[in-house]
């Protein structure tokens, strides 16, 4: 039996979706667990360049289905639009799935979010109308995917709705007044298009699980954009760790086989909060790249450039003691080719003191990186995958040039060796 989840190590944008792509051929059902379309998954392979925000990325292989989970917001205009882009390059989507559970991002959502960022409560999101999607269902307030099914039902749900809707958007200072008919008239349309997708994967799900098929559940975002872990407010508003994978799809934890997590050679960050290993200068230019390639350091969604920072072993640390990886994948050694010096964080300092935990947002904001700085190794890595196995019985899923050992991983993570395994190819 395989059930991986696939997760980020960072702060996102650590190369998930390239990785999932190429795990998905052996898979039977890959889940995207949590998030909407705020995520970009760049995806290159012999059918083209894709930037996937919602479908998950298993999607490019025939026998494979993919399935949008429960603990996902789906903004449905988007996921049209998304599958009619796939369609357009003959990508098949006749095992795409969504769960009847997942929660839709309905207009008032995305304006919301566009509202609050305009605030001094804005920390740069995508204003795709995540937060305010995930706080509708905290509120028990939202349209979930199975409602477009009984226009009755959501007609009440709907009337029920909309009049705190409409306060707080002009509490929020807009003007728009959303109407019970328009909504109505624009759910229909969506329940047309995408009810042959709509499916209750609860059983379907288990079914696998008791078939010992091979479940791949792919994550968004990463580690320290967790609304409760990560740097709290500058998060998303779900959890991107692998928990949530068993939360989403109403699986015991005991099932999960296996965590890959994914992470880059230096780190990025979208939107506002502490990044403690940022750098500024020339080279954050050469780590950014300029934009001509599909995977340069720009959103992937929102097209803004990338904060860039050096490799933060101890954000990479934190990950690893939240979702205990039994693998790891290395993305994007190459950009650092060039590079003369090579600097790394390997602790963080408080009040002169180094710490031994991830501080909150606030302390975040105060420590010093401590840095160790190498010579480059001013080599060509291009198109090195590298893959660290940590657990004993799991054969690594993608060839590389060495394996490691949970021991070993723990080991180079605390130390210099962590980068010298890095130069080695
Ligand atoms: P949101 O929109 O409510 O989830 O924003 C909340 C915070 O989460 C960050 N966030 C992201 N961080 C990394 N990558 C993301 N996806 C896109 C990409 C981002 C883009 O793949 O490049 O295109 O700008 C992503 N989405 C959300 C966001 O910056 C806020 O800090
Ligand atoms: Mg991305």
């Amino acid at each position: 039996m395989s059930v991986k989840a696939v997760v980020g190590m960072q702060w996102g944008d650590e190369g998930k979706g390239k990785i999932v792509d190429i795990l998905s051929e052996d898979a039977d059902l890959v889940i995207r667990f949590q998030g909407g379309d705020n995520a970009g998954h760049t995806v290159v392979n012999d059918k083209g360049s894709f930037k996937l925000h919602l479908i998950p990325c298993g999607v490019f292989y025939d026998n494979v289905n993919n399935l949008i989970g429960t603990w996902s917001v789906v903004n449905p205009d988007q996921l049209l639009t998304e599958m009619k882009q796939l369609e357009d390059a003959n990508i098949s989507l006749n095992r795409l799935f969504i769960s009847d559970k997942a929660n839709i991002i309905m207009p008032y959502h995305t304006a919301l979010d566009a509202l609050n960022e305009k605030t001094k409560n804005g920390i740069g999101t995508t204003k795709k109308g995540i937060g305010p999607a995930y706080s509708g269902k905290m509120l028990r307030n939202n349209i979930r995917m199975e409602d477009l099914a009984d226009p009755d039902y959501l007609r009440e749900r709907l009337e029920a709705i909309l009049p705190g809707v409409n306060n707080q958007i002009a509490f929020a200072g807009g003007t728009e007044k959303y109407d019970v008919e328009a909504l109505m008239a624009k759910c229909a349309e969506w329940y047309d298009a995408l009810k042959r997708f709509i499916i209750n994967p609860f059983k379907i799900v288990h079914t696998y699980l008791k078939e010992g098929r091979k479940i791949l559940f792919e994550g968004q975002l990463g580690v320290m954009k967790d609304i409760d872990l990560g740097i709290y407010p500058y998060v998303t508003s779900s959890h991107p760790t692998a928990a949530y994978a068993c939360v989403s799809s109403g699986i015991p934890p005991k099932s999960i086989t296996g965590v890959i997590g994914i992470m880059k050679a230096f780190s990025t960050a979208v939107g506002a909060g502490p990044f403690p290993a940022e750098t500024l200068g020339h080279d954050a230019d050469i780590l950014r790249g300029t934009g001509e390639n599909i995977d340069d350091e720009f959103g992937a969604t929102t097209g803004r450039a990338r904060r860039i920072g050096w490799l933060d072993l101890p954000v990479v640390k934190y990950a690893h003691e939240i979702n205990g990886f039994t693998e790891v994948v290395i993305n994007k050694i190459d950009k650092l080719d060039a590079l003369d010096k090579i600097k790394v964080c390997t602790a963080y300092k408080l009040d002169g003191k180094v710490i031994d935990y991830m501080p909150s947002s606030r302390e975040l904001y105060k420590v010093e990186p401590v840095f160790i700085e190498v010579d480059g190794w001013k080599t060509n890595t291009r198109n090195s995958v590298f893959v660290f196995a940590c657990g004993k019985d799991e054969n690594p899923p993608i060839i590389n040039e060495k394996t490691y050992t949970l021991e070993e991983l723990n080991a180079a993570i605390n130390s210099l060796t962590f980068l010298q395994a890095v130069s080695y190819t």
